[in-house]
């Protein structure tokens, strides 16, 4: 039998009843939705900084060289990697883990992988709510990592106050991050690895593409050699100033969009799910056989669809 999550120890800070939380966000577990509906009044001060780039960037090594620093102003600091769309993020995990090792043994600091299990964009969600448990429990600071490869990853750091889009010196990543629609979500740049070479025609390169869609806020470029610890308090500094532009007016707004996406979500997902409820996951398969052998129009289908749903939560 599994022991329950006692909402007092979660509110104290008990970092074990923080992850069995986590689990039942990350497992949709029916119990998930009345443990997030009695931290919601307990959340709403802690700021969230979003990570994210193509794989191997040096991410991870960031956030280790980086939040020893950001201890000074923050008490305790949770960590939520999160691997949408890797069929292998066990392995990029452990991976993770090992990177982060450092970490992983501060005072104040609560690191947690998170992976998809069911339906595709439910880790944005997902994501989400475990910083509103963090944020409950007493982090002030709160880091999300992805991998920026696709939508998915976007909606996860779209949950950041201030987003850290990380690249290097191979041409390859720019592109790859435009792709993906990293560049318009920036807030920060880091051109890392610079210690490989390159760095300065890459951070000239993203000067340039930068001034071509002038933005109240200009995405400072900030160049990086994580591993020897170069570009840090740089980035640090970056980070406070992005902040402090913020809090003079648009964070409040950022953190309505968050919310209305959020709610948005909820109710999606929850269409969908009632949708198909008890119709076993070959439903949606014969509704378009159907289709196929024009027995029915699909506008027609939709309409009896829909008129079966029970609308109350
Ligand atoms: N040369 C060099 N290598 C680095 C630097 N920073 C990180 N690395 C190396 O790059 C590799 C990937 O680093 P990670 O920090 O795991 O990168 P990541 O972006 O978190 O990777 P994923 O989460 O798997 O996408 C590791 O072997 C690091 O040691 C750096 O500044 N210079
Ligand atoms: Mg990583």
């Amino acid at each position: 039998m599994e022991e329950p999550i006692e909402l007092e120890r979660l509110l104290g800070g008990d970092e074990r009843a923080l992850a069995r939380a986590i689990s039942l966000v990350e497992d949709r577990d029916p119990r998930a939705r009345g443990l997030i509906e009695q931290v919601f009044p307990h959340t709403g001060g802690a700021y969230r900084l979003g990570i994210t780039g193509p794989p191997g960037v040096g991410k991870s090594t960031l956030v280790d060289r980086l939040v020893p620093g950001l201890l000074a102003d923050h008490r305790r600091i949770g960590i939520l990697a999160c691997d949408p769309s890797s069929p292998f993020s066990q392995g990029a995990l452990l991976g993770d883990r090992i990177r982060m090792r450092s970490l992983a043994r501060e005072e104040g600091v609560f690191i947690r992988s998170m992976a998809t299990r069911g339906a595709l964009g439910g880790l944005a969600r997902a994501a989400f709510e475990a910083s509103l448990l963090l944020e409950a429990a007493g982090f002030g600071l709160i880091i999300f990592e992805t991998v920026g490869v696709g939508q998915a990853e976007v909606e996860i750091v779209e949950a950041a106050d201030t987003v850290i889009v990380v690249l290097t010196p191979q041409s390859g990543d720019a592109i790859q991050a435009m792709k993906a629609g990293l560049m318009e979500i920036a807030d920060i740049l880091v051109v890392n690895k610079a210690d490989l070479g390159g760095a300065d025609a890459a951070l000239q390169n993203l000067e340039s593409a930068l001034s071509l869609a002038p933005r109240e806020w200009k995405p400072p470029v900030i160049r990086a050699a994580a591993e020897k610890g170069e570009g840090i308090p740089e980035l640090k500094r970056a980070i406070d100033r992005h902040r402090l532009y913020l809090e003079g007016g648009p964070l409040s707004e950022r953190r309505r969009a968050r919310l209305r996406d959020f709610l948005r979500r909820i109710i999606a997902e929850e269409l969908e799910r009632r949708l198909w409820e008890g119709q076993g996951p070959a439903a949606l398969d014969r509704k378009a056989e159907e289709l196929l052998a024009r027995r029915a129009s699909p506008y027609q289908m939709a309409e009896e669809l829909l008129k079966e749903l029970r609308l109350a939560l």
